[in-house]
């Protein structure tokens, strides 16, 4: 008995200390990471039911081995200020980071802060990023310091094509797409998934994490011809939403968040388009979704498969065509609705698979994966919830609100079945999720759901900061050729010397910021001082030169970008030459718009003059008369042109004070008043022209002409455009 007590003990004794060992192990050998990010990806996959018509057998298979939050949404809808939020786990109201030109490397918290990739190393991982992870990256320095290879990093949302499937203003709005013929391998996400097949081929002494951002189903919605012939053009079928849906949206949705609606109804009432860009952005998925199964196959059958946790996700949702809109960017599920599995390692028997209906948030992503992979903690930075709880019980309560921002101070509220909107003039919108997916029938306007309303309330944000803490300016003033621009150059390239005159200087490029302000793609030229100035106020440059920044004159790519102007922007005033004595030339105007550039002027540049043959210099005012925050750049165009000098006025500068109250606004020749009001307008001298009491709109008189005029009114005085 004794003997059988004492060999008992031993068996303890031996059994606890294997798993000791056992514990030990595991803590040394910590779980792989393979996070893979879907651009664009709404829920529009078998498995999430958004679309029966969508071909994912792959996301499908693996849902059936995840858990499955299929009520997840971003925290913002819209890829940079998205991708932000999980990387950092921060809130885009405390990073400031709200749109795709709000450049993470230049929002202190965001990029001070220790993103995911880096706390991952910080742990002992190997980090390895393929494809799109950032939309705006970090500073340099924080880059390398996260990743141990990025080497294949971005790749690029082509192969570009420019066809004419769509008509000029279709595709101009959302870019055109095509079945592609060529080989696979022209796509960015085909050679970065091929990389992390690659990479989990090899053999690794450290855990790591691996990132993998497909630009897809993001458009151009172009995949190879395989994945468009999977679909039947003549089968596929628009979404379902009421005619009438918009009736019970507040004014202020209207007006600020669908600024697609002319194209949306253009799209859906010309032809087949409507089809053909839903059968496209079908093919998109598909195409990822082969990609993916490639990657997952590899991963089964590597030596990884038992010690590897999967975290897919969609970085925002889409609307198409829903509320008349085509794109991302408002507050409806639509946009903010997306896929997010967490796949445990084969083998892992803690957890089972399986769906969970809690509203949660991508920025849960970073807490959750400390605590499964057993790292380090963080302080003071992540604002996101651990997920294990609901990962270990799918059904646990959790009263704890997901929330969506876009746009400072507008957002949505996800708590269990309800979604309540919030704008930032105090609007609102109720929805009950499980009654109405769609989002159709606005609640709040209905007075026996003002408590739902007012219980939901108290989950929005009370605090946000209201813009970026980016370079912000009212007016520019840039001589290329003084001082301070070569001082800047210097900085930004300890190697520039002032190029010799008829040399140019090239290495400029669109990841340099200059002055902190302006982005720049093209080059830095020097001419003889003051050249051909048949201008007399053309003074830019010295006696000996005058330094220009070049426009190229190929590929369309080359931009001078402004920051954005706070207080809009009145004229702009160009110096420049043509860099073609024979052909005439142009520039075009371009604003920064949500997603993408929109030409809204093209600048002539004149050819040289037949007499000398030596191309002439000019001083270009554009009227611009945007009366609020507004990003410009001037791209180039097919021929050399140098900029010399560009000066950028604030919308009613010199000393006129702003007013963007929209009690007064002008159409062309007429004056609109909300209410009967004395108006005053005086041209840019000083002159009264106009003073009178209008009880309503009226007709500016045919004495006061054309151009630009000072108007003052009870509310204030601003610039205005008669035309
Ligand atoms: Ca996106
Ligand atoms: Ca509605």
């Amino acid at each position: 008995m004794n003997k059988q007590v004492i060999l008992c003990s031993l068996g303890t004794c031996l059994t606890l200390a294997s798993t000791q060992a056992n514990e030990l192990k595991q803590q040394e050998e910590k779980p792989n990471v393979l996070f893979i990010i879907m651009d664009d990806m709404c829920d529009w996959l078998g498995y999430l039911g958004g679309n029966n018509q969508i071909i994912s057998p792959n996301l499908d298979t693996l849902a059936q081995r995840a858990i499955n939050f299929s009520n997840a949404y971003t925290a913002v809808p819209l890829s940079n200020p998205s991708r932000s939020a999980f990387l950092t786990g921060i809130q885009p109201f405390v990073t400031g980071v709200y749109t795709n030109n709000h450049a993470l490397e230049h929002h202190p918290v965001a990029n001070n802060c220790i993103f995911m990739p880096q706390h991952f190393k910080n742990n002992g991982y190997t980090t390895l990023a393929a494809g799109k992870i950032f939309h705006t990256k970090p500073s340099a320095t924080v880059m390398s310091n996260m990743w141990d290879d990025m080497t294949f990093i971005d790749g690029g949302y082509g192969p570009w094509i420019d066809n004419n499937v769509l008509p000029d203003n279709l595709k101009h709005q959302w870019r055109n797409f095509e079945a592609k013929t060529g080989p696979e391998t022209d796509f960015a996400d085909v050679r970065n998934s091929q990389k992390i097949i690659d990479f989990l081929q090899l053999q690794h002494s450290k855990p790591f994490f691996a990132a993998m951002g497909f630009y897809r189903p993001h458009n151009p919605y172009t995949a190879p011809k395989k994945y468009f012939d999977m679909y039947n053009l003549e089968e596929i079928q628009r979404p379902n939403f009421p005619v009438d849906d918009l009736d019970d949206i507040p004014a202020y949705a209207l007006n600020n968040f669908l600024n697609l609606r002319d194209y949306t109804k253009l799209l859906s009432e010309s032809g087949n388009y409507y089809e053909q860009m839903l059968r496209a952005y079908m093919a998109c998925v598909t195409f990822a979704d082969d990609r993916i199964g490639m990657i997952l196959n590899a991963l089964d059958n590597s030596a990884y498969a038992n010690n590897t946790w999967i975290v897919l996700i969609g970085d925002n949702g889409f609307h198409h065509g829903e509320k008349e809109h085509w794109t991302k960017t408002t507050l409806w599920r639509e946009a903010n609705h997306v896929p997010f599995l967490i796949v445990p390692p084969k083998g892992n028997t803690t957890y089972t698979a399986g769906e969970c209906k809690a509203p949660v948030s991508l920025i849960d992503i970073y807490p959750t994966l400390i605590d499964i992979c057993g790292l380090t903690s963080i302080e003071n930075q992540l604002q996101g919830n651990n997920l294990k709880p609901l990962m270990e019980n799918k059904t646990a309560e959790w009263n704890k609100p997901s929330i969506s921002t876009f746009l400072p101070g507008n957002f949505t509220v996800h708590y269990n079945n309800w979604n309540l909107l919030r704008y930032a003039n105090g609007d609102y919108e109720l929805y009950n999720i499980n009654e109405d997916e769609g989002e159709h029938t606005n609640l709040a306007l209905l007075p026996e759901y003002r408590y739902m309303v007012d219980s939901l309330a108290q989950y929005l944000p009370t605090d946000w900061v209201t813009g970026p803490p980016e370079v912000s300016v009212t007016s520019i003033s840039e001589d290329f050729s003084s001082e301070a621009w070569a001082a800047e150059l210097k900085r930004i390239d300890p190697n520039y010397v002032e190029p010799a005159i008829g040399k140019a200087y090239t290495n400029i490029n669109n990841t340099i910021r200059y002055f902190d302000k302006y982005l720049m793609n093209g080059g830095i030229v020097a001419r003889a001082g003051t050249p051909n100035c048949a201008i007399p106020e053309i003074t830019h440059g010295n006696e000996t030169r005058a330094i220009a920044f070049r426009f190229a004159n190929t590929g369309n790519k080359s931009y001078f970008e402004l920051p954005t102007m706070e207080n809009g922007v009145g004229n702009i005033t160009l110096h420049v030459r043509n860099g073609n004595a024979t052909l005439a030339s142009s520039l075009t105007l371009q604003r920064y718009d949500l997603e993408d550039w929109t030409t809204i002027s093209t600048i002539p540049i004149q050819p040289a003059d037949n007499f000398s043959a030596v191309s002439i210099d000019e001083v270009i005012t554009c009227p611009v008369n945007i009366n609020e925050t507004v990003k410009l750049r001037i791209h180039g165009g097919e021929r050399f042109v140098q900029l010399y000098r560009i000066d950028a006025e604030a919308f009613g500068a010199s000393g006129i004070k702003n007013n963007n109250a929209s009690v007064l606004q002008i159409n062309n020749r007429k004056l609109i008043v909300p209410e009967p009001m004395y108006v005053s307008i005086y041209n840019t001298l000083g002159m009264m022209a106009f003073s009178r009491f209008i009880e309503k709109d009226t007709e500016i008189p045919a004495s006061i002409e054309d151009g630009i005029y000072v108007i003052k009114f009870p509310g204030g005085t601003k610039k205005i455009l008669v035309n």
